[in-house]
């Protein structure tokens, strides 16, 4: 039903709790039916075509867990931090509230973000390439000042971080990551949501999503890595030899176009407006080039700010289109001079047989009737 102007409106109130429109039904997280076995360990896709700017609302931020959402009371929670510490301690959440509290703009990728194309484009869709990747503010204490009031003693290089779902889930956490790592407790203003691990998680800025333990309660130091299956049996790169490297642990240079993409072809001829978004693990975006014709001719794309270290960057860039096929392709580089690799460039350094981190260029082609497809360029 249509609204007559000058009608009143639902009272208010109705909605303690706001949500979207009706007419933004579409716009939802998505899974793969037998991308994974079950509905308790699989990915719940952000619908990165329907966003703008660069913060993923809470409700959209994607999601992947192994053993389901557990249903946590913060009241009755704690997380413990002990091993090689001087003072072994316990927090309760409001504990860790009376810390000095700081929020940083962070993006979390899964390091199986467009695993699913590694060797050959299957998904046709952004939200299945590029959609296990999300944006929030997060606001939280420092791990730092937690191990400080433990006291760490000699020795100590390594964490363990450990969630509270039934996955027994934990990944080791070098000292290199300590630094900015944090403890939050909230996103994007308010406290985290059960799919995110409410009422905690570690955030390693830059890290693969997988270090980011949810629902996180226990906190081991240590002198050397766990092995734990996380980092051994999965998120682990196979090697052509058979081997494994272990702990790729930083989400290189990657950026992809939003606008237009397979689920948001072209309708009309004229002017247009190219917007995607682009990212690093390893600190801001410094540019983003653009081809229309697919990688032959670059131009750059406008970044719109604000520009912030480890986390997504909005790039635009207008353009005119009268029906001609197109192979659109979005290349990022970031300020340590990183350069997103082509598909072929990044099978020159990486193993064919590895599913994890990949950042090769993504070609949209499209074609005379607007419509997009997700192909590769020989
Ligand atoms: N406790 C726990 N933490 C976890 C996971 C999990 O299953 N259990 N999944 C990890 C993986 S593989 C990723 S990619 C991120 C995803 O975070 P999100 O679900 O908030 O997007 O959480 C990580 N932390
Ligand atoms: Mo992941």
């Amino acid at each position: 039903m249509q609204h007559a102007p000058f009608q009143p409106g639902m009272p208010v109130g109705e909605h303690p709790y706001g949500a979207p429109s009706p007419f933004m039904r579409g716009v939802v997280r998505r899974w793969l039916r037998g991308m994974l076995p079950s509905r308790l360990t699989n990915v719940a896709f952000t619908p990165l075509a329907e966003l703008e700017g660069i913060i993923t609302p809470n409700g959209l931020h994607f999601e992947r867990s192994h053993a389901g959402t557990p249903h946590i009371d913060p009241a009755r929670f704690s997380l413990k931090v002990h091993g090689l510490v001087d003072r072994p301690l316990a927090f309760s959440i409001d504990d860790l509230k009376r810390l000095p509290v700081v929020s940083r703009f962070h993006f979390i990728e899964c390091a199986g973000n467009n695993s699913l194309n590694w060797r050959r484009p299957t998904t046709n869709a952004v939200q299945f390439t590029h959609g296990m990747l999300s944006c929030s503010e997060w606001t939280g204490v420092r791990l730092r000042d937690v191990l400080h009031l433990c006291g760490l003693k000699p020795g100590a290089r390594w964490l363990l971080a450990e969630g509270a779902d039934g996955a027994a889930y934990a990944r080791s956490v070098p000292r290199e990551l300590w630094d900015e790592a944090l403890l939050a407790f909230a996103q994007n203003g308010e406290a985290l949501r059960p799919e995110q691990g409410f009422p905690l998680r570690l955030l390693t800025p830059g890290a693969e999503g997988s270090l980011n333990v949810k629902w996180l309660h226990r906190l081991e130091v240590g002198d050397k890595p766990w092995l734990t299956r996380e980092e051994t049996a999965r998120y682990a790169d196979l090697q052509d030899d058979g081997t494994a490297r272990l702990f790729t642990l930083v989400q290189e240079v990657n950026s992809v176009i939003t606008l237009p993409c397979p689920e948001k072809p072209l309708r009309k001829h004229g002017t247009h407006r190219l917007s995607g978004l682009a990212w690093s693990g390893h600190g801001r975006i410094a540019a983003v080039d653009i081809s229309f014709d697919g990688g032959r001719n670059w131009q750059p794309a406008q970044l719109e700010e604000p520009v912030l270290p480890k986390c997504l960057t909005r790039f635009h860039l207008p353009f005119t289109w009268r029906g001609e096929e197109m192979l659109l392709q979005s290349r990022a580089v970031d300020e340590k001079g990183n350069v997103q690799p082509t598909h072929a460039e990044n099978l020159r350094v990486k193993s064919a047989k590895q599913v994890y981190h990949n950042n090769s260029i993504t070609t949209w082609r499209v074609m005379p009737d607007g419509e997009v497809r997700h192909v590769r360029l020989a």
